[in-house]
Parts: structure tokens; sequence; C-alpha cells
């Protein structure tokens, strides 16, 4: 599918050919790193710690003076993704706590001037993404727990808080956007986070997300805000839901639209490091997720929290590493692909390349899969892990293919279709 300028004019805003063009690669790349991390990390709590454990924002600002990430190495994180065969990496630049993760003039609140550490991990991270070709993105929180401009938990009245001082606010964020795109080469996304904790205000999005296409009009603009794409948007992201689905009770009024689609998760239960937090997700589980995603049309965006002292849990780097090599066998059925119009069913999903259509068996059933309602006619079909054909047979109403005789995989067996 080639989109044109029209096919996403939304209200007024028209994408410009670079935007149009960025949203194809997003859409091939289709694996994402996700990675919350801040001073949050050094209580291993989780990155609501602040909010969750009532703590003063002038105590919880103290944690700064601890942060000092020696063993960051930026190279290790994207070989870390890359190893994955992930093609992305979506980092916290500011999270609800209002601490930068990297230098910025306009707060002293920020890793470089606070911590004894001093030093800026998102350029790092920045120059290492392009030397490899890892492309990357920042999250950036609206909400803030702490700035008196902000003035959380205020009253709200004509789409302004009562107390604080909403402009300096939204001028403040708007600085800020404008170092992170114009000071970090590479940068391809802003992931906007914190919408939901103040549905009445007018957060200025007109404005803000002008500004960021003003600066670079490739750059993919999301918005975790739940609710169906709003004019200037570029993609739709989803929180711990497939598209379509609300297991979470976030996803109810994101109606999916036309944008491209992604959805996040977190390898526990856990978005910012959590050092009790032992619910690990097995390799089988995200690879499952990830395919679920891609046969549904939309990226995945696997999350990490990486440790106080920068590095990565054994535990989480273990399980990426047979993700990994899942991957390297059947990364072909992932990357470049789009979701069939054939609907998820009960033994998996369908992915789509040119003429060649795979078919992922999750959940096998038996002694054969049918296909409903596939329309093109079916030339070939064989085994992706070893290209031994398969017996199928072909009726108007859709396709059965036998797979008895074969070794089933555990964890996705995948049938490679060429069609007319
Ligand atoms: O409150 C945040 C949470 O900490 C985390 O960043 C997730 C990631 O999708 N988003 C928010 C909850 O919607």
């Amino acid at each position: 599918v080639f989109y044109t300028a029209t096919t996403f004019a939304q209200g007024s805003y028209a994408p410009a050919q670079e935007n149009l063009e960025q949203r194809q690669k997003f859409q091939d790349m289709k694996f994402g790193l996700f990675i919350h991390w801040g001073i949050y990390s050094i209580l291993g709590d989780g990155e609501w710690v602040m909010h969750n454990k009532h703590i003063p924002y002038d105590s919880y600002k103290r944690l700064a003076g601890f942060f000092t990430p020696q063993q960051f190495n930026a190279k290790e994180w994207v070989q870390f993704a890359k190893s994955a065969g992930m093609k992305y990496i979506t980092i916290t630049s500011r999270h609800h706590d209002g601490f930068s993760m990297f230098g910025t003039k306009f707060s002293p609140y920020n890793i470089v001037d606070a911590t004894p550490y001093h030093k800026d991990p998102l350029m790092e991270l920045a120059r290492e993404c392009e030397k490899e070709g890892i492309e990357l993105h920042f999250y950036y929180s609206l909400l803030d727990w702490g700035r008196p401009d902000y003035a959380f938990g205020s009253e709200i009245r004509n789409g302004k808080p009562v107390k604080g001082d909403w402009d300096s606010y939204i001028q403040f964020m708007k600085n800020q956007l404008t170092e992170l795109i114009t000071k970090y080469r590479g940068v391809k996304g802003i992931w906007f986070d914190g919408d939901w904790e103040r549905r009445n205000v007018n957060w200025h999005y007109d404005e803000i997300y002008g500004l960021i296409h003003r600066l670079n009009p490739a750059i993919m603009i999301g918005n975790n805000h739940h609710l169906a794409p709003k004019d200037g948007e570029d993609f739709q992201m989803f929180e711990k839901d497939l598209p379509g689905e609300n297991h979470t009770g976030f996803s109810g009024d994101s109606k999916i639209g036309a944008l491209p689609l992604e959805t996040c998760e977190t390898i526990n239960g856990s978005w910012g490091f959590n050092i009790n937090d032992n619910t690990f997700k097995s390799s089988k589980q995200i690879i499952h997720y990830l395919v679920g995603a891609a046969g549904r049309n939309a990226n995945f965006l696997l999350n990490i929290g990486p440790m106080p002292n920068g590095k990565i849990q054994p535990e989480f780097t273990d399980t990426l590493a047979i993700v990994g090599k899942w991957m390297q066998k059947n990364s072909e059925s992932i990357y470049d692909t789009r979701g069939s119009y054939v609907p998820p069913q009960p033994w998996g999903v369908i992915t789509v390349k040119g003429k060649t259509q795979y078919v992922h068996i999750m959940q096998p059933q038996g002694n054969y899969i049918f296909i409903p309602g596939q329309k093109e006619k079916v030339s070939k079909a064989v085994l992706l892990s070893n290209s031994n054909t398969l017996k199928f047979k072909q009726l108007p109403e859709g396709v059965f293919i036998y797979t008895d005789g074969i070794a089933m995989d555990g964890v996705d067996t995948v049938i490679k279709l060429t069609v007319d």
C-alpha cells in the first residue's frame, strides 16, 4: 500500500512527503525497544514511585544527587536491541516526575546539571543509534507532578488549571521539544503520554504538533491519549492491548484509524525498573505478541526498565537473546509486512509482503487450518523453516492447509503461501 498525502489528511494537517515515507519505514520496522529510565530507577519501585508513595517533590528531587549510571553504555543498549531484531528505540526523555534525562537549558532538573554523572545519555544513544542504523524516538510526558506552572492537582477551568501558569508550561514543553528535535540528530518520533491526566485542558496540540513538523516534517507524532487519532498525529498507539482488543480498559475509545499502528507492552509488570517484579514474560509470549501485532498491521514496542547503574538485568537479556534467535530464522515473515485482510483466527494471524503471505500458526488446531475468505489464488504452500511443500485445498470460501505429518513448531509454525 502506498499512501498519498490525501490518504492521511485529517483536519488541517497534510503530512509532508518525508513524513509519508517515514510512515512506510516505521511500518516496515515492526519491532522496537521501549525504555523507561529515570531517577526513579534508583528506588527500584517503578516510574510511578513518587506519586504512589506520596514522596514530596522536594524530597524526591534529591534522588538526582544519587544518580550515577557509571555502567551505562549506549553501545551495549543498541546492540541489545539490534540482536533482538529490533529496529528502533523509544526512550523516556522526561517522564511524569518531570526529570529531564537529557541536557536542557530550560530546567535545572536534568541529568547533566542535577546529577553527579553530568553527562547526557540520550546524546550518546542518539549518536550510537545513528551509527548502527537504529531509529530513535523520544517519549515525552505532558503530565508533570512537580512543576509549579503545571500545578498538578489544580482544578481546571476554561481549559487551564486555576493554579499554576499554563502558558508558561506550554512554552516550556515547546522549548524542550525544540531541543530534542534539533540537538539530537536522527530523531524520528515523539511519543507523548499523560494527556489522560487532564482531559479538559487545552494542550495546544495545534501549536505543539505544528512546531514539531515545522522543525522536522518527517517526525512521527504519536500520543498515548487512548482516544481516536487527533489532527496532526502520524501514528496511533495502543497500550498493553493489540489493536482491536481492550483487556486494559484503556483502549475502549481508541477506535482503529487510518494511521500506522503501534502497540506497547512491558517485559514484566513494570515500565520502570522494579526490583520486586519477577513476572517476566517468556520469549514465547513476546514472540506471540510481536506476531499478533504484525498480523493486526501494528508495530510492537517492547519495554524494559534498565537498572539505575545503566545495566539491563540478565532476565531481560536472556529472554531477548532467544527472541533474537527466532528473528534470525523468521524475520522475513515480520519485517516489511502488513497485516492481512483476513482477521486474526483461533490458530493465529497472517502477514503479507507482495505476493507472499505468511501464515503464523501459534495455536495448532489438529491436522489442518482453515483460512476463511482467502481471495487470491494460492499457487504454493511451503514451511518457512525447511521449504517443505504442504498440501492445500482452495474453495470459494477459503483455503484448507493440511499440517498432518509436519513437525509443528512449539512457538510459531510459519507457512509461506505464494499467491497470484
Ligand atoms: O503512566 C504511564 C506509565 O508510567 C508508562 O509510561 C506507560 C507506557 O505506555 N504510559 C502511562 C500510562 O498510560
